[in-house]
């Protein structure tokens, strides 16, 4: 490395110190903590992506966003040149890098790694990473921190795009390393000419006129609020109406989105009794996952929840129908080998009786541990791979191989049979392909999808989710002296240690009808998770309940002092 450079880094990292007793880890997305700790390890993480922009000689990504957490959080994470999450192979270099004690060892880490990995580091080779972040009251100034870790490095630099969405930076990287534009006006002109086709494809008979059009989206009063609003101006058909933009004075992530939704199974703020039987949704504070919902009686705030297994289940069911119809008999074509692998990815967080269902409509059905990271490396292996967390975050990824020969079949079929119901399939499924983030779960196009499936189907909200019967579930969080303590395997369904707290839990679980219980460490939070299962609401609280005793018992701050 030049000495210039060395000086430079030093010079730079010398700015910023980092915080004093504690360890941040690059969990399952990225860093996040109190905003006020964060700046040296995002000034780090400019450097890494860097790094790693050098190393892969594309564009990456920096997104600085706390997601669903509270509002004073906040997080830094990289997108790949993919427009997935950063390699996991660098992730111990970035939790290394972060809690480096001081400027030396922050520059001798980097000169080692350089030379490990062969990073060109030479100042010939230029770096290019794009910035965006979400509307935190601290995005802005770390993201002024996280350019100047960038032009640390000698030939990177950095693209403000300002306020984006998660999904959004994600589908830029991804477009600009494919060469397309990687603008915001082309990634709503894109989502919504895709969306248009799939609601002109609409079969005549279906009664969605009978249906209502109308859907009451709740912003968590972050990013997805006001990209909703420029979006839904460029739809035909469809009146969405936006609550909780932000601009209103509310709160991020306080009593709205998908993660209190999902979890409390309430109204979001700004919801409720004048609401009952309308098809409602909510984004979490960044937009990358989305779940319905509908106010059951006015008597209550309690909702239907229609999570995310239940999004996959509606687009398994209609990609299932699709490819159906493309490969229908009849077909005189010989190439007509479309028999493609379609394949669902989930956590063990998903409802038991929503593996079920898919399971009953023929699919395969992979396990992954939680972490979209996890997911989407699995879901990549089919040539149409669905995944999706409980918590509504997911998307569908077509395999390259096999877009081009939908392309291909399309065309054929347009010259032989323009119109028919096998061109339309063929058009529709193409249609999914451009609709829908395949980069990363992104709740702007996945409304739009579930949107354009109901009107094909003609199905309502309480339609879709009489799909399956959600099995009662309960999840809860325990402060623990030290999470690692923890360790699971099997897709995270079995802990491995401590030693004995599998054996407890399990003899917990056996005195519940359908009970199924499991406990991990969050990446994201310092807590342990855990998540119960059973035949009726108050017995998957109390299995719950006794497996959160159990973790305190065995982790909690009691047992250090035993
Ligand atoms: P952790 O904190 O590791 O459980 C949470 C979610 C993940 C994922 C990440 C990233 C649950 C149970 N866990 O991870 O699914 O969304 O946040 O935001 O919902
Ligand atoms: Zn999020």
């Amino acid at each position: 490395m030049k000495e210039e450079q060395r000086s430079l880094l030093l010079q730079s990292s010398s700015l910023f110190s980092p915080p004093q007793g504690v360890k941040l880890s690059y969990g399952t997305a990225g860093f996040r903590a109190d905003a006020s700790i964060l700046r040296s390890t995002v000034h780090r993480v400019g450097m890494l992506a860097a790094l790693r922009s050098l190393q892969t000689r594309s564009v990456v990504g920096l997104m600085i966003t706390a997601s669903h957490n509270k509002v004073t959080d906040n997080g830094v994470k990289i997108v790949d040149p993919s427009g997935g999450m950063l390699s996991q192979e660098w992730e111990p270099f970035a939790d290394q890098l972060a809690n480096a004690q001081t400027p030396e060892a922050l520059l001798s880490l980097i000169t080692e790694f350089v030379e490990k990995e062969r990073i060109p580091f030479d100042g010939l080779q230029s770096a290019e990473i794009l910035l965006g972040r979400d509307t935190r009251p601290s995005g802005e100034s770390l993201l002024e921190v996280a350019k100047q870790g960038i032009s640390s490095i000698f030939g990177a630099i950095a693209l403000d795009l300002g306020i984006l969405t998660t999904p959004q930076l994600h589908w830029m990287v991804r477009a600009r390393n494919k060469g397309k534009p990687a603008t915001e006006p082309a990634y709503f002109e894109q989502i919504s000419s895709s969306f248009r086709c799939l609601v002109d494809l609409i079969p005549n008979e279906t009664e969605s006129n009978k249906m209502d059009n109308t859907v009451v989206v709740d912003g968590a009063d972050g990013v997805g609020g006001e990209k909703l609003e420029v979006l839904k101006n460029m739809l035909t058909g469809l009146v969405i109406e936006v609550r909780n933009t932000g601009k209103d004075g509310g709160l991020l992530n306080d009593g709205v989105g998908a993660d209190y939704v999902q979890k409390e199974k309430v109204v979001p703020r700004g919801f409720g009794s004048n609401d009952v039987g309308i098809r409602c949704a909510s984004f979490d504070g960044d937009a990358d996952r989305l779940v319905y919902f509908t106010v059951p009686t006015n008597s209550s705030s309690k909702i239907d929840l229609v999570d995310g297994d239940k999004i996959l289940s509606l687009f398994a069911v209609f990609i299932k129908e699709q490819l159906s119809i493309l490969t229908k008999e009849g077909n005189e074509n010989p190439n007509n080998n479309s028999q493609a692998r379609l394949g669902v990815v989930q956590t063990a967080y998903a409802n038991g009786a929503s593996t079920d269902y898919l399971k009953q409509l023929g699919l395969e059905v992979i396990f992954t541990p939680t972490g979209v990271k996890h997911l989407h490396e699995k879901a990549a292996q089919f040539d149409i791979g669905i995944y999706f967390e409980a918590n509504g975050h997911g998307t569908i990824l077509f395999s390259e191989s096999w877009l081009s020969w939908l392309e291909a079949r399309n065309n054929e079929l347009s010259l032989a049979s323009a119109g028919s119901e096998q061109q339309k399939a063929a058009l529709r499924l193409l249609s999914v392909s451009k609709l829908i983030n395949q980069a990363v779960g992104d709740a702007l196009s996945c409304l739009l999808l579930v949107e354009a499936i109901l009107h094909h189907k003609g199905w309502s909200i309480q339609k879709w989710n009489e799909l399956y019967q959600d099995l009662p579930s309960r999840q809860l969080k325990v402060k623990v002296v030290d999470r690692t303590a923890v360790t699971t395997t099997n897709a995270e369904t079995i802990a491995v240690s401590p030693p004995g707290i599998q054996e407890a839990i399990d003899a917990e679980t056996a005195k519940h009808l359908k009970g199924r219980c499991f406990i991990r460490p969050s990446g994201t939070e310092d807590v342990i998770r855990v998540y119960a299962e059973a035949s009726t609401q108050e017995a998957a609280d109390s299995l719950a309940d006794s497996v959160a005793k159990i973790v305190d018992r065995f982790l909690g701050f009691g047992s250090s002092k035993q």
